[in-house]
């Protein structure tokens, strides 16, 4: 199951470049190139789902997850493998629906948001946004069920070490993810079926017209929205957590008990913060300050758990892997978009920066350079494990390298194009833009370059069948090397053990 999460998340993550670079495409000169906004429109609203939903929350999630947690619990299996296979081919059909839809009558122009008025009936009176809904229905059962899979196999999987406090910091971080997915879920299900409503059913949930209220959707998306952030970075912080325990030769992290509680801090912070993505709506003052204050508490933890992998890093002879390198990226990087993410949290500052690409800016800073790059440093570490071969060293740093400046070059521009009034979701603008549009534009291009190399490199991997270390000896140098073995195990004390599976 985890290698089929690997596989479609892989694919998607293909095909959400490609819509990226689109975007960017359009956007590398005033003045129209694609000749349609709604096409334009619609293409940013599915890069934005496809990279959400079906890039990241498969791979991170479903991939990683299948694979490690029984394995970091000593387990056989998850605990429900049909509710498995279900979850998987629910997200499956999921991504095919909401493909189509994009294919149907210029497809969904709403943004990954869908807010009413634009998503209801008199703005898109396509079916595309019917399909989407349902796709995102199908996607939320998925991961409802998956989260109760995870949930139910670490509280009663028949194991008798590694449960509660003992749990792997990447077993952790699931079950904080599992339990934001299972509460935020269905408030999202419950938002889009009034939607649904509204739009086929003659309802005015959203409809002042009728009474209702298009806020009252930005309230119960946003309460799903933002512990859906936490769920895509959650993960990352597991796997960013053991590549550096492993690549800093110690047993357990610095201060591993505060990671664990910092996550669940996070994840219980993350259900009382939904509103900063509201400041412009007219919410009144004190809930601004409320607001305001919730979400900058959030750097508490989140600090934590950055100083924690420094700490674990310090005083160590690093083993300079390449999921090292990815990783390091990932604190510096996760590090200045989340400090952005504390700037936008003042809701006086945040009514001037609100849909500018400062916020877009914040957002790739977090999710392109941090969750992309825990992706890629947990590929990299756990490659022996999940395909039995690992790729090229040197080639994979040169790899980190070219995304590292491609990723920068792409979204660094974005803070100033931000800060000087330039909306976010819109398919033109002024020549006064122009300039860092163009070097935006260059990084998405030498982003597409990279990720071009990066397909080489597993290709190599692939035909290559590169010996991988059966077990190392950290302290006495020692490798045991073979070709003939499939891994399936992960570093353990001062060991690194791949146990062999035949
Ligand atoms: Fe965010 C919008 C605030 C983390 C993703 N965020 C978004 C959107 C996405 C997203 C996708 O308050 C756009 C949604 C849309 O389509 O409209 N975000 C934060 C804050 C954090 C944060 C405070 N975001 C994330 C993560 C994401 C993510 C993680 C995904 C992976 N975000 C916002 C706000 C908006 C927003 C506003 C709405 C803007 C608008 O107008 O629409 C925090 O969790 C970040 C914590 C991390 C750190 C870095 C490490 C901590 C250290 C400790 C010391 C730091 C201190 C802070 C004491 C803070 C090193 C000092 C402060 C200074 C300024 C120097
Ligand atoms: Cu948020």
């Amino acid at each position: 199951m985890g290698s089929l999460y690997l596989l479609t998340g892989f694919w998607a993550g293909l095909s959400g470049t490609g819509l990226s670079v689109l975007i960017r495409l359009e956007l590398a000169r005033p003045g129209s190139f694609l000749g349609d906004d709604q096409l334009y429109n619609s293409l940013v609203t599915s890069h934005g789902l496809v990279m959400i939903f079906f890039m990241v929350m498969p791979i991170l999630v479903g991939g990683f997850g299948n694979w490690l947690i029984p394995l970091m619990m000593g387990a056989v299996d998850l605990i429900f493998p049909r509710l498995n296979n279900m979850s998987y081919w629910f997200l499956f059909f999921s991504l095919g629906l909401f493909l189509l839809s994009m294919h149907v009558e210029g497809g969904v122009g709403t943004g990954w948001t869908v807010y009413p008025p634009l998503s209801s009936f008199d703005a898109h009176s396509t079916p595309a946004v019917d399909m989407a809904a349902l796709s995102l229905h199908l996607a939320g059962a998925s991961s409802i069920g998956g989260s109760l899979n995870y949930i139910t196999s670490m509280k009663n999987m028949p194991v008798k070490e590694m449960r509660g406090e003992r749990l792997m910091l990447f077993v952790w971080s699931l079950a904080v993810t599992s339990v934001l997915l299972l509460v935020s879920l269905p408030v999202l299900g419950g938002g889009i079926t009034m939607l649904l409503a509204d739009r086929h059913f003659g309802t005015t949930f959203y409809d002042p017209s009728g009474g209702g209220d298009p806020i009252l959707y930005q309230h119960l998306f946003w309460f799903f929205g933002h512990p859906e952030v936490y769920v895509l970075i959650l993960p990352g912080f597991g796997v960013v957590s053991h590549v550096v325990m492993h690549c800093a030769g110690k047993d357990e992290s610095f201060g591993a008990l505060a990671m664990s509680y910092a996550m669940s801090c996070i994840g219980v912070m993350g259900f009382l913060v939904w509103g900063h993505h509201m400041f412009t709506v007219g919410i009144d003052v004190d809930s601004r300050a409320y607001f305001t204050a919730a979400t900058m508490i959030i750097a508490v933890p989140t600090g934590v758990k950055v100083f924690s992998w420094l700490a674990t890093l310090n005083g160590s002879k690093l083993l300079r892997e390449p999921a090292l390198f990815w990783v390091s990226g990932f604190i510096f990087l996760f590090s200045l978009g989340g400090l952005t993410g504390v700037m936008l949290s003042n809701a006086s500052l945040d009514v001037a920066l609100h849909d500018t690409y400062y916020v877009t800016a914040h957002f790739h800073y977090v999710l392109s350079m941090g969750v992309v790059f825990a992706i890629f440093g947990g590929f990299q570490h756990w490659a022996p494990l999940f395909f039995g071969y690992s790729f090229h060293k040197r080639w994979s740093k040169a790899h980190f390298f070219m995304m590292f400046i491609a990723v920068n070059l792409t979204f660094f521009p974005m803070h100033f194009l931000g800060l000087s009034g330039m909306p976010r979701r819109y398919s033109d603008y002024p020549t006064s833009y122009m300039k860092w549009h163009v070097v935006a534009s260059l990084g998405s291009v030498m982003g597409l370059v990279s990720l071009l190399y990066f397909l080489f490199i597993v290709w190599e991997g692939m035909i290559s069948q590169r010996s991988v270390i059966v077990a190392s000896n950290r302290s006495s140098g020692l490798e045991w090397k073979s070709s003939k073995v499939f891994p399936v195990s992960y570093h353990n004390r001062k060991t690194s053990v791949y146990m062999i599976k035949m």
